[in-house]
């Protein structure tokens, strides 16, 4: 399905589920961390397994696009077997991915799940900013300025007022910041990247993905051996894995999917903005459904949101031709003056 293809509502279908499998994926991953019975899992054999499944579900989908088996083997020959530089190339998100994913469980363990989620937002700019220097895109000075406010109005929605959380667990919130300022840069930069690789050539999604998840299994598992290696051999694998644990590997690899199908049909910049638009429809939705209250910051931060994507819209020449009209008013009052 080329992208312009597809249908608004399938858009929206994706970004909602993405949007809301990242909000269930945070509370429960934070909660895993915290409320442990002692046996705490290793937290790289979840990025890792987590890998595994994004393969194999990638897999099952090329499948069904290729349509038939023999084709479905033309594809991983010409695409896996004997593209290593298309490997190698695809190897680079799939690191970096690997350590924001990371970055991701050692923010969690260090911070509560809404500081997290707030301080994340500033990906946002950061996302915005690869765009224009790996995708030579330009952004007008007012849609810099509605970047910068939409990350102000996200974190206004999400904003909670800290609650004394019981956690079992030592933690160190210097420790959970830096662990979400590298993952910020990371998601900026391996989110643009993917797309940039993405969208220059007509491969498919499904192709695009397995050869990322294939060295994304390697350097993770790389990630267990040096982190964890040695309790690993000792403990087993899957040493601590709840049923939770299970369900949070899941909301990573289906969120994971998602975002990539997000990433192929919009863009970086528009799944923050689209899933910033969801948060704030979701909420409306459960004041008008089950009677939730609004906060201040809550109201604040949607009118920002809205605002934000608003001027973000508009189309350039529009803003160029205000600016244009204001530098007219100033050359007739100069002349004025003069
Ligand atoms: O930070 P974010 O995404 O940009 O991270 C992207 C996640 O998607 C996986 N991915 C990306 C491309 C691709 N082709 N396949 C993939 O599997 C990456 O491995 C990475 O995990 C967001 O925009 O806020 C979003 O946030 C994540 C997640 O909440 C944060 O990273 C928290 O640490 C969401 N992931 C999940 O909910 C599982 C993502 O959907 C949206």
């Amino acid at each position: 399905m080329a992208a312009e293809n597809a249908s608004v509502l399938f858009k929206l279908y994706c970004l909602t589920v993405m949007t809301m499998i990242a909000a269930a994926y945070t509370v429960a991953l934070r909660y895993t961390r915290t409320i442990s019975s002692g046996d705490l899992y290793f937290s790289t054999t979840a990025v890792c397994i987590t890998e595994v499944i994004k393969l194999i579900l990638s897999m099952g989908m090329l499948t069904k696009e290729t349509g038939s088996p023999t084709r479905l083997k033309n594809v991983l020959v010409e695409h896996v077997l004997c593209s290593p530089r298309e490997l190698l190339k695809l190897s680079v998100p799939s690191l970096v991915y690997a350590v924001q994913n990371n970055m991701a469980f050692l923010a969690l363990s260090n911070l509560d799940a809404a500081v997290y989620q707030v301080t994340y937002q500033l990906k946002i700019p950061c996302t915005a900013l690869c765009t224009v220097l790996m995708l030579n895109r330009s952004l007008s000075r007012l849609q810099w300025f509605s970047v910068f406010m939409l990350c102000g109005g996200v974190s206004l929605v999400q904003w909670k007022p800290a609650e004394a959380t019981k956690v079992q667990i030592e933690q160190n919130p210097v420790l959970g910041f830096m662990a979400i300022a590298v993952a910020v840069v990371c998601s900026g930069f391996a989110g643009v990247y993917f797309e940039k690789v993405l969208k220059s050539s007509d491969t498919s999604l499904w192709v695009r993905n397995i050869q990322m998840y294939m060295s994304g299994i390697l350097v993770t598992l790389i990630g267990v051996f040096m982190n964890d290696g040695e309790n690993v051999l000792e403990k087993g694998f899957f040493f601590g894995y709840t049923p939770w644990v299970c369900f949070v590997v899941f909301l990573a690899s289906v969120g994971g999917l998602y975002t990539s199908v997000v990433v192929k049909y919009t863009d970086n910049i528009m799944k923050g903005f689209s899933a910033a638009a969801a948060i704030v429809l979701s909420t409306v939705a459960s004041v008008l459904l089950f009677g939730l209250q609004i906060t201040l910051s809550f109201a604040s931060g949607a009118l920002l949101v809205c605002v934000s994507i608003y001027l973000y819209g508009l189309p350039k020449q529009d803003t160029s031709k205000l600016s244009r009209q204001h530098t007219d008013q100033e050359s007739k009052q100069k002349l004025i003056t003069v």
